[in-house]
């Protein structure tokens, strides 16, 4: 039974040369990574205010810098999932593709994906909070290894923490910019994997829509955007995204 259905759809697939994506936590649920929020999620035990703030890290730097070792030791044994890989084939086949997501877990580019714009950082960089100076996955963990009180440090004492962007704090200028440049200019939309909770990520989908693209959404719950979108498809990016390539291929006259 085929996904797309809608005309105006089957329309804007065939001639469009321009797509944009939008994943959030919930593109690698099915690589075995929390998400946020929802029953199980890691905001229902941990205080986003102690653990993805800087007043939190502050307050107690070791225990957050704990906390993203151990999301980072589940991160590195997971795998991309036929999610991640449906979006990497889209990439292949739109001349204009952005892929904006608020994931630190780089799965997006283990599954092959080029143009990812890293909204709130990334979990494998780490930098000195005095000086800037950046550390590699292997420079921070023998710094790391070597801490006695498992607090980081750079050669110019100055307090190292993971490169991600935590609640208060702004989005990389960069990064923005060109999610701003790819919801304003794009024919479609897709959101997978994101509850909408958190701006600015969740203002992007908004810009596409005021300025006529056509909107999906993947989730298998409700999300905050949903009642905006064109059309939800209510699954698992998992399972309705390699279907949603095929047809997009086949729409496109792409065989194989
Ligand atoms: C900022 C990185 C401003 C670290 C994260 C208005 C405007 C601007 C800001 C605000 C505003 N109002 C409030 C704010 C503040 C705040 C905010 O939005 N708060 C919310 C909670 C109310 N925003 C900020 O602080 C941002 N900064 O705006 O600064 C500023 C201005 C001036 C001066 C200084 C600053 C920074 C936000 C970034 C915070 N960092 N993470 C880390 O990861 O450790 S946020 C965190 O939430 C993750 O990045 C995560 O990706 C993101 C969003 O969550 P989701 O990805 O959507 O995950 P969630 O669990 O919520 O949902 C998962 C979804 O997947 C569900 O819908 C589920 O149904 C679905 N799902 C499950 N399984 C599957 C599935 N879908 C498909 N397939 C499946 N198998
Ligand atoms: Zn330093």
């Amino acid at each position: 039974m085929s996904l797309i259905k809608d005309s105006r759809l089957k329309k804007i697939i065939k001639n469009t040369g321009f797509v944009t994506v939008l994943t959030g936590s919930g593109i690698s649920a099915e690589s075995g990574i929390h998400t946020f929020r929802g029953d199980n999620g890691l905001w229902s035990k941990f205080s986003p205010d102690e653990l993805a703030s800087f007043e939190g890290f502050y307050k107690n730097p070791a225990r957050v810098m704990e906390w993203y070792e151990y999301r980072r030791n589940v991160i590195l044994k997971a795998k991309p999932n036929p999610g991640h890989f449906a979006i990497a084939e889209i990439e292949k086949y739109v001349q204009n593709f952005y892929l904006i997501t608020q994931n630190i877990d780089r799965l997006h580019q283990k599954a092959g994906s080029r143009n990812v714009i890293e909204l709130h950082g990334n979990i494998m960089e780490n930098y000195c909070i005095k000086c800037g100076k950046m550390f590699s996955l292997e420079e921070f963990e023998k710094i790391y290894n070597e801490s006695s009180d498992r607090i980081p440090k750079c050669e110019c004492k100055g307090l190292i923490r993971p490169n991600v962007v935590w609640f208060g704090e702004q989005l990389p200028e960069d990064a923005v910019e060109k999610a701003y440049y790819a919801s304003v200019n794009c024919d479609l939309f897709i959101i997978v994997g994101t509850s909408g909770a958190v701006r600015p990520a969740s203002d992007f989908p908004r810009y596409a829509k005021y300025n006529g693209a056509y909107i999906i959404e993947v989730n298998p719950c409700r999300s905050f955007l949903t009642d905006f979108v064109d059309l939800w498809f209510e699954g698992k990016a998992g399972e309705i995204l390699p279907e949603f390539v095929e047809e997009f291929k086949n729409l496109k006259g792409i065989n194989g």
